[in-house]
């Protein structure tokens, strides 16, 4: 498949330790916890270790960031934190916003916020705000629904189309994922070869 490769760079809870803004292109992927972000990462760029490092304690709050190549080019992931955790703190809460927020308005280079959804289950009002905070940060973003696997063939269409609606979302700017079948890995791949501009090129 794709020939690409990542390495971790730094944990960020504040801007101000946000990586330079050097014209390097960045994706990134938020969602609930336990959607399956780390499996989808760990499926873009290979067993690399990619989850392990999120899950370190004291990093989970954080903004991860990767170095990524492909083909040649380089690209930059950032890894944000989950959110929905059920019993967490207000004041916990209240910098996820701050440290989310700014990102999303702020960060410069930033090409594409792939927004994940478990599509066995409908949408939530956490995902739903995701949503409308990248409309009102005009930021350009990518529905992936994951663990496709686990929704039978006949209703992943149907699936597909509620959580679009449910979320205001077109059903182009939406793709099926499943990490274990690898199922949407070569169309998530062309998405972000697109927003980041290393369109074309042979797989
Ligand atoms: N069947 C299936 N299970 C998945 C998929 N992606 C993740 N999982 C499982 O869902 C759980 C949470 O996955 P993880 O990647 O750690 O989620 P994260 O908390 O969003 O990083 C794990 O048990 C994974 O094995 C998928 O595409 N299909
Ligand atoms: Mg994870």
């Amino acid at each position: 498949m794709s020939r690409s490769h990542a390495e971790f760079l730094l944990s960020a809870f504040d801007r101000k330790h946000w990586p330079k803004a050097d014209g390097i292109a960045e994706v990134a992927f938020v969602g609930r916890s336990n959607v399956g972000k780390s499996s989808c990462l760990n499926t873009l760029v290979g067993k690399g270790g990619l989850a392990r490092v999120s899950k370190t304690p004291g990093r989970t709050q954080a903004i991860n960031f990767f170095d990524v190549q492909r083909r040649g080019a380089q690209l930059r992931f950032a890894d944000l934190p989950g959110y929905g955790f059920a019993k967490v703190p207000k004041s916990v809460k209240a910098t996820w916003d701050r440290m989310v927020g700014d990102y999303l308005k702020n960060r410069q280079d930033l090409a594409l916020v792939v927004v994940l959804v478990d599509m066995r289950h409908d949408a939530t009002q956490l995902d739903s705000r995701m949503i409308q905070w990248l409309e009102d940060a005009d930021r350009t973003g990518l529905l992936v629904l994951t663990k496709s696997d686990k929704v039978s063939k006949s209703r992943r269409l149907d699936r597909q189309s509620r959580l679009c609606r449910g979320l205001g979302v077109d059903r182009g700017a939406s793709l099926m994922f499943s990490a274990p079948n690898r199922t949407g890995l070569a169309e998530l791949w062309a998405r972000i070869d697109e927003a980041t501009g290393l369109v074309g090129g042979a797989d």
